[in-house]
């Protein structure tokens, strides 16, 4: 076969074979076995300098034209294939930005802290501070500083939890706790209020927890009356359930309060005529309260000659319960989201 004949094989046989190549691996192999280095046209090419003048020119110049014909050729199906594989791609990674999104999961306050947020925000606009301070007490502060007598049954272990580390370190019982170490620290006048949790050694059922939470008030000046208690509670009952409602003191004990009482609202669920809420009897009891005892502000170093003093207690479970019809305190300890969701 004539040189001349072999490169017009070369060639169709390139072009031929280029046509049914529909992968760039492949082609780029065809490349080579054509033009690379060791490629048939190159071989060619390069025997070219053992050829007569005549025939070198003649063969050269073809040769020339199929090598850049089938680059040509090659470089076209690269092109394609490149575009085929770049559609292929786009196709697959097309966003549809029509798909309705996925909303993500969005938490929220749980129920007992929005309502302490709520009681603390009343009590802040009417000028009372927010106080804090340990869960883990001493019974100086839960129970001595309070007046509350050594034999008295709140400091039996069957009520308070008492710890492993000294007889005297316990969980806190009530937020008191707070309020007799800032009047250890502050100088009265002090209006303030303490919200955290207490604990407290009982057996769980629908009503009771051995944690709780409660909100405790108060406040030292000169003066101080029970009327302004009680209108400040009123004002606190009407600014939580959004509108006034009749309140009555009914008496009570506290070591650390003298006289002490339990505040009652009118239900504001039937406004007085009796519901389910309240039980038929038109009242709700929502709190204690009482004139700080003499001896707590004495045992802290406030002179009861020159100041006086109200305070009050609440929990917030139970208030919880109340305002949003709940009939089971686990529920705000179970934590399930159906639940939760409804707050
Ligand atoms: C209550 C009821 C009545 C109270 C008393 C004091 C303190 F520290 F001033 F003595 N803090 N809170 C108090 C009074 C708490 O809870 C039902």
């Amino acid at each position: 076969m004539t040189l001349e004949q072999e490169l017009k094989d070369l060639h169709q046989q390139a072009i031929d074979e280029s046509r049914r190549c529909d992968n760039l691996d492949r082609l780029e192999e065809l490349r080579l076995k054509y033009m690379g280095r060791s490629g048939q046209i190159t071989a060619i090419l390069r025997g070219l300098a053992q050829l007569q003048p005549d025939e070198r020119k003649v063969i050269g110049q073809l040769a020339n034209q199929v090598k850049e014909d089938i680059q040509k050729i090659l470089d076209e199906n690269k092109r394609e294939l490149e575009n085929l594989a770049l559609g292929e791609k786009l196709a697959q990674e097309k966003i549809d930005v029509t798909i309705p999104g996925s909303r993500g999961l969005i938490g929220h306050i749980h129920p007992l802290t929005q309502i302490s947020e709520e009681i603390i925000a009343i009590f802040y606009s009417m000028g009372f501070a927010v106080a804090e301070g340990p869960e883990v007490e001493t019974d100086y502060y839960n129970f001595d500083a309070l007046n509350t007598p050594a034999d008295h049954p709140a400091r039996d272990e069957q009520d308070t939890f008492y710890t492993s580390v000294r007889p005297d370190v316990l969980l806190r019982s009530q937020t008191s706790t707070v309020q007799i170490r800032v009047m250890q620290h502050a100088k009265p006048p002090l209006r303030i209020i303490s919200p955290g949790r207490v604990y407290r050694n009982e057996e769980i059922n629908a009503r009771k927890y051995p944690l709780f939470h409660q909100v405790e008030g108060l406040l030292v000046d000169r003066d101080v009356t029970m009327g302004q208690l009680k209108g400040t509670l009123s004002a606190f009952i009407r600014a939580l359930f959004g509108k006034p409602l009749k309140t009555r003191f009914r008496p009570d004990f506290f070591p650390f309060t003298e006289p002490s009482a339990e505040l009652d609202s009118q239900c504001p669920f039937c406004e007085g005529s009796g519901c389910r809420t309240c039980g038929n009897r038109g009242w709700l009891e929502l709190l204690g309260c009482g004139m700080v005892d003499p001896n707590v502000l004495r045992g802290v170093g406030i002179d009861p000659e020159e100041w006086s003093g109200f305070a009050f207690g609440m929990g917030i479970e139970r208030l919880a319960m109340l305002r949003y019809g709940i009939n089971d305190i686990r529920h705000f300890f179970n934590n399930d989201v159906r639940f939760l969701r409804q707050f």
